[in-house]
């Protein structure tokens, strides 16, 4: 089932069927195609980019590969192909049919969780508007381009179900999305890391490691959900995250590798020798993970949420590969969970099995993240260097949820807040940091080059070679 991109609005969902519908979204397509310009790489319009394009709903060979120019790139809204006599696979009905249309009392619940996945979508692009201007390469400045376009075809996804399913309110919370900004101090987006700046490519990297990999749970969470169209919204985005997941890990791969070239040929580790050579120090590396890695993990919500609860209760949002678990009521069950005495201990919280699944998921979240690091410290041994870097535990730098009031360091031990607070700057990046960081970034534009603070990929895109000139400017 290929798709057709003679319609105004390419899709996989018969919108032709529903002129309703259609109105609607043609309706909203150009204040969408205004946002994308006053808020999107709009100072990249005029170029051409080597984009993938999604094209079918097949496992394979979902896409193809061309030069687009961004302002004309083709959203759409694919759907990932019907599962046939699919069953609710968690919660209180779990074996029922599961559902083609929203039941009423689940309306405000399921909006609620789709207008906070759809809010992160355009945020992201947002956070990464200016990026273009310092990029290392024409090869990452392709790759950010992709993730902008996905992410913003995310929306779309996410704006189809707020249309087709949630009436005049549904038509409103489209609207919101667009009006809502990344930063803004009025009215900023939902959650707090998708208000955070991304003047960096650091950042950038760090943020599609770590930030994409919330997004990466959160829709294998919804991908388990009763509704069905939500449940193949979401798979179908699912198989465009592993690119945006793979810029955030090879890029620190490659800075990686860069700092310890340079390590060896300074004959030195020291942060400051490293930098006088245009390379990104690892202390300053750890100190950039630890800031995104704890804000990701408030992604998850609080340990403990009656949201959490009634959610996976009635179906709406199951648990990261749900078929995993043998028990999927999870009506008896009990979860330890740590949290602070308040005397400088840590106690357990036996919480309910159902109460405790934005734990569950970021669990799973964290096992994940810490697989790359496992890579990129094979990296540093390999190197001779003595630098792992490490996750941060759970309990540092936390605005929500058990250890949001809790002042623990990067270890996870739980100091008197004074004591905390003057060490900050051992822990996360200093203005410094990012100021040192932001003066080593300049654009590197011609075909096969790379800026000075990371190592060249070790492939090309889509087959072609590296000095492909993957952007014309
Ligand atoms: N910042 O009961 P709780 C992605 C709020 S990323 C600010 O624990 P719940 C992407 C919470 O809203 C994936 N507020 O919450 C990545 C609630 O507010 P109200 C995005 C926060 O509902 C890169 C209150 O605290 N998708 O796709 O169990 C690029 C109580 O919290 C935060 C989703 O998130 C925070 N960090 O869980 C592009 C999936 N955390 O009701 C894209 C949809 C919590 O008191 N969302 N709060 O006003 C959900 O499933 C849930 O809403 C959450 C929160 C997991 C976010
Ligand atoms: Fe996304
Ligand atoms: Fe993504």
């Amino acid at each position: 089932m290929a798709f057709d991109y003679q319609e105004r609005i390419p899709n996989n969902v018969d919108l032709g069927s529903n002129p309703n519908l259609l109105r609607a979204l043609e309706h909203w397509q150009p204040r969408f195609r205004d946002w994308w310009r006053e808020l999107g790489p709009s100072d990249f319009f005029a170029g051409e980019v080597f984009l993938r394009t999604a094209t079918s709903a097949d496992a394979k060979g979902w896409a193809s590969y061309g030069p687009v120019r961004l302002p004309e790139y083709r959203w759409g809204i694919f759907l990932a192909p019907p599962e046939e006599d699919r069953r609710i696979g968690f919660g209180d009905e779990f074996g029922a049919p599961v559902w083609q249309q929203v039941p009423g009392e689940h309306r405000a619940s399921l909006r609620r969780l789709i207008v906070t996945q759809a809010d992160t979508e355009p945020a992201s692009v947002e956070q990464q508007r200016r990026l273009g201007h310092t990029c290392p390469s024409l090869y990452d400045l392709r790759n950010l381009f992709q993730v902008n376009v996905e992410e913003a075809r995310h929306l779309w996804a996410m704006v189809y179900l707020l249309h087709a399913y949630f009436g005049r309110d549904g038509r409103e919370e489209a609207e919101a999305l667009l009006e809502r900004h990344s930063g803004d101090r009025d009215s900023p987006r939902i959650l707090s890391t998708f208000n955070e700046p991304i003047a960096d490519w650091l950042s950038f990297f760090m943020f599609t490691y770590f930030t994409d990999r919330d997004g990466k749970y959160q829709l294998k969470c919804l991908a388990e959900s009763a509704f069905d169209p939500l449940s193949r919204t979401t798979r179908f985005m699912l198989t465009e995250e592993g690119h945006h997941l793979f810029v955030g890990d090879s890029g620190i791969a490659r800075i990686i590798r860069r700092t310890l070239a340079v390590m060896k040929e300074a004959g030195s580790d020291d942060p400051e020798r490293v930098r006088g050579r245009g390379a990104i120090d690892l202390p300053t590396l750890q100190r950039y993970i630890n800031f995104w890695f704890s804000s990701s993990l408030d992604l998850f919500g609080a340990e403990v949420s009656s949201n959490a609860a009634s959610n996976f209760a009635s179906g709406l949002k199951g648990r990261p590969d749900e078929a995993r678990f043998a028990d999927h009521r999870a009506v008896e069950g009990r979860l330890a969970i740590e949290k602070a005495d308040g005397k400088g201990g840590i106690e357990i919280e036996e919480a309910p099995l159902r109460s405790a699944m934005n734990e569950v998921a970021r669990r799973a979240y964290i096992k994940d993240c810490a697989q790359g690091v496992v890579r990129w410290n094979r990296l540093i041994e390999k190197a001779g260097a003595d630098f792992p870097l490490r996750l941060p535990s759970p309990r540092f730098h936390r605005a929500i949820g058990l250890w949001a009031e809790a002042a623990a360091d990067p270890e996870g031990k739980i100091l008197p807040p004074e004591a905390s607070a003057a060490r900050q700057e051992e822990w996360l990046p200093t203005p410094e940091d990012r100021a040192f960081v932001k003066d080593l970034m300049h654009a590197v534009a011609e075909p096969g080059r790379m800026a000075g603070w990371i190592a060249r990929p070790a492939y090309g895109v889509a087959n072609l070679p590296l000095d492909y000139e993957y952007v014309r400017l």
